[in-house]
Formats: structure tokens, sequence, C-alpha cells
């Protein structure tokens, strides 16, 4: 299953029928408003893609430290705003590595792949001159716009409720028989990719959020060459974006670089720096990753600094004050390119979208919080009681193939005990014992999924052993426990769970000789090779691979 696994992916190599389906909920943005009317300040009424550009336009957050927080906050909405209208939908992405015009090995549909063009009439519109259908007829811009008997034109009256009279492009068609001119090379990317600090403030060239940011101004220009400020009138450029923000994603998912996963330490010397940056209209600004993301906080427009609804607080006052280090803005969106998951961790997604949170209490029973509505407000702390004895150490969380949410923890009894969801997004079954092994476990559980969606959870024994234990079927009862024997003089702590690229569980864990040791399965969902040392440094390794 990949239609609605909530999964990230090249727009060219989804099915046909999915592209179809994003472009009418696309479309169908530009029928469902915002409350209130145009005459109102700020003006109401306005479509909810006529809002995209309204953020945007008077926001415009570039050229700093806050550009990729910013635009992951605005795709991460958009995306949620496709989903109210197609659940199943997810903001794939134009890989900049392809020709949108000419992708060779597409898909076609009926598991057949052949040549894609993503700027047809069927899609994304014309490639050159304006974009066209279905653009035109579903009212994103007017050509006419200002004169008898049509709307009047935004660029005159700056309101977002009227649409502009244009949807430029500026690529001429692929020539029949041309081969591809993709925009970057994967030299471009992994050079990008490879910059080793977020922030800006070291020698020139070695920052990752300059040189995405740069990688994607080119992206802008390679298909329309517009001004930024209306950039956004465009559908396309949200699969632009979403792979700008795949390629922060994958950045930070490097498993060698867990600090670009936490909310203190991502950002790197710009943290909390006043960072100032030329804007479009020739002032300064001054970006600082502490600042309140705008407009979504408290209504307010940054550069223009007027107030944008539904979040400014005299109409709907839907606004949620945090700034960039909020886990919702850290946290990286699901993409089929993330270097690995991480799993073991205690939130993630419910199926619908809303985080939820994990945790175990002094009390030994597990607490737990979750958003009322995606992207929005936390629910308090709920318990859902102690097991084993009282619960210790971390948890390990990870979605089964049906979207339930699932959960292992070890108690004070040395057993592993998981509790799991009755139905996706819902209500929690009564906490079961998995038994115990090895003497009783020891560390924390870790969990994730196999290439065929039947989760697999791991933990060390007290007798230093690995022991695993996986579903038999997809959402299904769980096999009796495994040893994968021991090493390194017996393992200890938790081990370190993710999947590699081509779907194979990968799991590292430490030895009493201080060094990490890892084992791999040989093939997706198979078999697993012996214990295989990478060695310490250091003097040693003290702490897990991660976790506790
Ligand atoms: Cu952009």
């Amino acid at each position: 299953m990949v239609l609605g696994d909530g999964i990230r992916r090249n727009i060219a190599h989804v099915d046909p029928a999915e592209r179809n389906m994003l472009r009418d909920a696309i479309l169908e943005m530009h029928r469902r408003f915002y409350p209130g009317n145009r005459g109102e300040t700020p003006p109401g009424g306005v479509s909810w893609w006529f809002k995209q550009d309204e953020i945007h336009q008077a926001t415009h957050v570039h050229g700093g430290p806050e550009f990729l927080p910013w635009h992951r906050e605005l795709t991460n909405r958009f995306e949620e705003l496709l989903r109210q209208i197609n659940p199943q939908l997810s903001l794939h992405y134009w890989d900049f590595k392809e020709d949108p015009r000419n992708i060779p090995n597409g898909n076609i549909g009926g598991g057949m792949t052949g040549t894609v063009n993503l700027f047809d009439a069927n899609f994304m519109g014309s490639s050159s001159s304006s974009a066209g259908e279905p653009w035109l007829t579903g009212g994103f811009y007017d050509p006419q716009a200002g004169n008898p008997g049509h709307p009047p034109n935004r660029d005159f009256t700056d309101n977002p409720v009227d649409p502009p009279p244009d949807i430029p492009r500026t690529r001429a068609p692929a020539a029949p028989g041309a081969p591809p001119a993709p925009y970057a090379t994967t030299a471009q990317e992994n050079t990008v990719l490879a910059k080793l600090v977020f922030d800006a403030q070291g020698a020139p060239g070695t920052s990752f959020r300059e040189a995405l940011e740069q990688l994607h101004n080119g992206a802008h220009g390679y298909y329309a060459n517009v001004s930024p400020h209306n950039a956004f009138r465009d559908p396309f450029v949200f699969l632009l974006h979403s792979n700008v923000d795949r390629i922060y994603a994958q950045w930070q998912t490097d498993p060698t670089h867990p600090e670009r996963l936490d909310p203190n330490t991502v950002y790197g010397a710009e943290s909390s720096l006043d960072v100032p940056v030329p804007d479009l209209l020739g002032n300064t600004q001054i970006q600082n990753l502490t600042h309140l993301v705008e407009p979504w906080s408290t209504g307010i427009q940054i550069t223009e600094n007027r107030p944008i609804r539904p979040w400014e607080p005299t109409h709907e006052n839907q606004g949620s004050p945090h700034n960039y280090h909020h886990i919702s803005v850290v946290a990286p969106p699901r993409y089929d390119t993330n270097t690995y998951e991480w799993y073991g961790r205690t939130m993630t997604q419910n199926a619908d979208g809303r985080l939820e949170v994990f945790v175990v209490g002094n009390d030994g029973a597990l607490w737990h919080s979750w958003q009322t509505a995606p992207n929005n407000g936390w629910a308090a702390w709920f318990s859902q009681g102690a097991a084993g004895g009282g619960l210790v150490g971390t948890p390990a969380l990870a979605q089964n193939a049906d979207g339930r949410l699932e959960l292992y923890a070890r108690g004070s009894d040395g057993a592993l005990w998981h509790i799991w969801q009755t139905a996706p997004n819902n209500g929690w079954a009564a906490w079961f014992s998995q038994g115990a092994a090895g003497g009783g476990f020891a560390g924390s559980p870790v969990m994730a999924p196999s290439a065929d969606g039947r989760l697999e959870v791991f933990v060390v024994g007290n007798d230093g052993a690995l022991w695993h234990s996986w579903q038999t079927a997809p959402n299904n009862g769980w096999a009796a426990w495994f040893s994968h024997g021991t090493t390194g003089g017996g393992l200890v702590g938790t081990p370190a769970l993710a999947r590699n690229a081509d779907g194979r569980l990968e799991l590292y864990a430490r030895g009493s000789d201080g060094a990490l040791w890892h084992i791999w399965q040989t093939a997706p969902n198979n078999g697993w090779a012996a214990w295989f040392s990478q060695g310490a440094a250091g003097g040693g390794f003290a702490s897990s691979a991660v976790g506790d």
C-alpha cells in the first residue's frame, strides 16, 4: 500500500490516479473559503488557495535562518489542507534531478513506466507562457481581471480575495525526442547534503541552510522567472518546496548527526542569534530562530506587518504561539528519502496526522498527550496506567500497517508489555505481557516495521544477548522470543534501530567492550547477518547509541 501511508514521494513515481487526486484537491482549495468578507480589515472570505499567496507575500521569510523551518511549516499546513479534502494525499515533491517536462522512467499507471510530463493540462499546466488549464478554468488567475464582468485585479487592489492576472511560466516545452534537461545533478544535491552545519556563522560556503536556499532559488527560476513576491500563485511551487524540505529532512536524519533532530542543537550557532537580512522592500529584517513563527502564532505578518486571518486576534483568533524550536517545525516530515526514521522514539503521528507523545512517569505508569487537531493544541496528560509492577525506561512506539499505533515498554518484572490502538487514531486496548526471556530484559525496547509492514521489536536481556520478536503478519500476532546471541562481552543499554534505504532493518548495540556492534537484515523482511564490530572510539563508548 502506498496511497494514504503518509509518506511524501517523487510526484513522477506515484500512480497517475494519485497525481489526479492531488490536482483535484488543489482545485478544491479554491472552492473553500476562510470566514468573513472582502471589505473587512483584514480581508475575510479568502479561498484556501489564495490564502497561500497572501501568507507568503506579506511574510516572506527568505535569505536567513528562518527560511527552511518557515517554509516547512507552510508546506506542512498546506498538506494538512489537502488532507482535509482527501485524507489519502501527501504533498509529494518535484525531484530537482529530473526534468519535469520529460521524466523517462515515470509512473504511467497500470504498473508501467514511461515518459511523464508534469507540465500538461492534466496536471500542472503548461511549462511556457501562461499556465493555462487546469488552473485557468479553476479561477486561479484571470487574464481579464479588472475588466468589466471580471473580478478586480489583485495586483491593483492588493486584496487577497482577488485573482492575479497570470501564472507565468518561462520554460519552453520539451522538444520531441530531446534528452531530459534536469535542473540539478546528484553531485549538486550531495554537495548541499555534505554541509556540516546549519548556520552561516562559519567560513563562507560551509552553511547547509545557505547552500540549500541557493539551490532552491535556482529551482524557482528554472521553470518560472517571476518575482519571489508572486511565486506562490503557482501550484507547482508547493512541489518545489516539498523537495527543498525533503533535502532538509534527509540532512537531518543522517544517523551520524543526531544533533540535527534536537531542537536545541539543530540550528548550530544561529539557535538564538539576531541575523540581519535584507527583504524585498529594501528594508533590513532581523531573523532569529527564537522569534514566533508567523503568521500562524499571532496572525502578524512580518514584512508588511499587517494582520492575517484566521490567526489574528480580532476575528477567528486561531493563532498558536510557537517559535522555530518547536518540535512541530524541527521534526522532519516523512519522505521516502529520509536517511532513516528514528524508531524507538516516543512521539509519532497518528493516521490522521495528529502527533502523540508518550512518556513513563515516576509512578511507573505510561502517560500520553496528543494533538486535538493536526498542527494544533495538545490535550492534557492522560495515564494509560502501570503494568509489570511499574514501567521503567523509554517506551518503543511504532505504527502498524493499518495505521494503529503500538507501544512496548519494559516492566519492573523484566517482561515487555505492550498496548495498542484498537482502531487508527482511536482508543487503547489493555496492557498485555509478551513475557520475558534472557533472565529478564534489561534495556529499553526499540521497534520498527519491516519493509512489509510487520512490526519487529528488540531488547537486550540480562544475559547480554539481543532478543527479538516480530509480528507474524502485518497488524497481527507476535512470534516467540528469539535470541540473536551475545557479543562484545555482553550487550548493554538500549539498541538503535533504523531502516536502510532498500528496506532492510539494521540495529546497533553497545558491547561491554565499549565498542558498537551491528547486525542487519540480509534482505528486506528476511534473515539476519552475524554480529559485526564497528569498533570503539573516545576510549570506549559509554551511552546507548540512541534512546536512554
Ligand atoms: Cu521558494
